[in-house]
């Protein structure tokens, strides 16, 4: 469902920070500059609820929208911004650990990996440790606008492919904030979590 009201609510720049309120959660994750902000715009039907750019490393902290009074989401930065230096990167990464750990109102990851390249060690890396830690994810390739229908079955597979090899199930989307292909499904998924009426394990 498209959110009749969405709002900035904060961004918090520690896990500490994060709202005292409980709502349902959804997070957005994934590299840098991989199109998690355009996505985000995409699946609330809004131009620029939050900002995208050309210039990667552009979002910091934790930034939580309030959608409909009902559930909150959070676009978080991405990971493996060259310019950012290693002790802030490992800084954030271990506050992303607490948040995806312990904030116990989250329900769903959105891991977002480019469609148009393979996988690389830092994706591999994210989605192995969210498979151990048990936690509900889903995969988003974006940018499949840039992809012809035979890049677009190869790296559903290859992505198919990988999850097997590591032993984890979970769900993939091939997507485009562009021409907004299956933005639909993300909703769906979304609303599926959010109202708890989808066990991923
Ligand atoms: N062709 C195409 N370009 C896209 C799509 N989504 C995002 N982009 C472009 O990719 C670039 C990065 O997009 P953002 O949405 O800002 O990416 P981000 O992951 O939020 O980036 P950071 O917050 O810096 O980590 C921008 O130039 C977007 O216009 C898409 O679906 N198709
Ligand atoms: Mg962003």
């Amino acid at each position: 469902m498209i959110p009749q009201s969405a709002t900035f609510i904060l961004s918090a720049p520690t896990f500490n920070d994060c709202p005292s309120e409980t709502l349902p959660e959804v997070c957005f994750a994934g590299r840098s500059n991989v199109g998690k902000s355009s996505m985000i715009n995409a699946v609330v039907n809004r131009k620029k609820l939050v900002k995208t750019s050309n210039m990667p490393g552009k979002t910091r902290g934790f930034n939580y929208f309030k959608m409909d009074e009902k559930w909150f989401l959070v676009d978080l930065p991405g990971y493996g911004y060259a310019k950012v230096s290693k002790s802030e990167r490992e800084k954030w990464d271990k506050e992303a650990q607490k948040f995806y750990t312990q904030r116990t109102s989250l329900r769903l990851i959105l891991l977002i990996v480019d469609s148009r390249h393979d996988p690389g060690v830092l994706d591999t890396d994210q989605i192995f440790w969210l498979a151990e830690n048990q936690l509900p994810f889903a995969i988003l390739l974006s940018k499949a606008d840039k992809l012809t229908n035979n890049q677009k079955v190869a790296t559903l597979a290859r992505m198919k492919r990988l999850l097997k090899n590591m032993n984890i199930e979970t769900p993939i989307i091939l997507t485009s904030a562009e021409t907004k292909q299956g933005i639909e499904d993300v909703r769906a998924l979304i609303d599926d979590f959010i109202n708890e009426n989808y066990d991923i394990s």
